[in-house]
């Protein structure tokens, strides 16, 4: 039998109703990821976790507001509301989440000047967060992704599971998504390509 992994995908405090980058719908998943991690021979969560003064915030731009995009080193980026920051309630995974049969929480986009949307690349597509090696040395192969936001952080983290060479699966009724000009559409066309597995 092939190991396989749910991995749930930055649902926090942030991403849903009340959250500094609320996500429409960000908590109704929530009950049906609970029941799925019954099906699964491990669970993995990730949490985005940023900084103060993050260079993904638009507060860290003069003149920039959120939702605009700007040039960085490693390419374009989103500017986001300031969010999960380090140690907020923002930041912290939302208590109707449980937690308990997570095996390991993944932190991302702790690095001041690169974005990490992908639970597995920073933005720069090149610096591992560490995720690849862990899932390879406990022999998983298959993954299924849920959570927020499918267009930005489930998507960016199915395509280089992908390209990584995992079975990826990507759960939409246990995701939802921020939807800015035409996001969702593009993402949804860009798993399809990477061969993941979208249900
Ligand atoms: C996310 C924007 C900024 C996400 C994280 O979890 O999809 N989106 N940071
Ligand atoms: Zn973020």
């Amino acid at each position: 039998m092939p190991k396989s992994a749910l991995i749930v995908i930055d649902v926090q405090n942030d991403f849903c109703t009340g959250g500094a980058l609320a996500v429409a719908g960000g908590d109704e998943i929530i009950p049906d990821i609970n029941a799925a991690v019954e099906d699964f021979d491990a669970v993995i969560l990730t949490q985005d976790w940023h900084p103060s003064g993050h260079s993904s915030f638009a507060s860290s731009h003069a003149g920039k507001t959120a939702f605009e995009m700007t040039q960085m080193p490693y390419g374009p980026q989103v500017l986001w509301p300031d969010h999960c920051i380090q140690g907020s309630t923002g930041a912290a995974l939302h208590s109707a989440l449980d937690t308990d049969r997570a095996d390991m929480i993944i932190r991302k986009g702790y690095n001041p000047a690169i974005d990490s949307y992908s639970a597995f690349f920073e933005n720069d597509h090149k610096t591992p967060t560490g995720l690849d090696g862990y899932l390879r040395t406990r022999g998983i192969t298959h993954l299924t992704l849920v959570g927020l936001a499918l267009d930005f952080c489930v998507n960016f983290s199915a395509v280089d599971a992908a390209q990584l060479g995992f079975d990826v699966t990507v759960r939409q009724d246990l995701c939802r998504a921020i939807d800015m000009d035409g996001s969702l559409c593009a993402a949804l066309d860009g798993m399809t390509a990477a061969g993941v597995a979208l249900t």
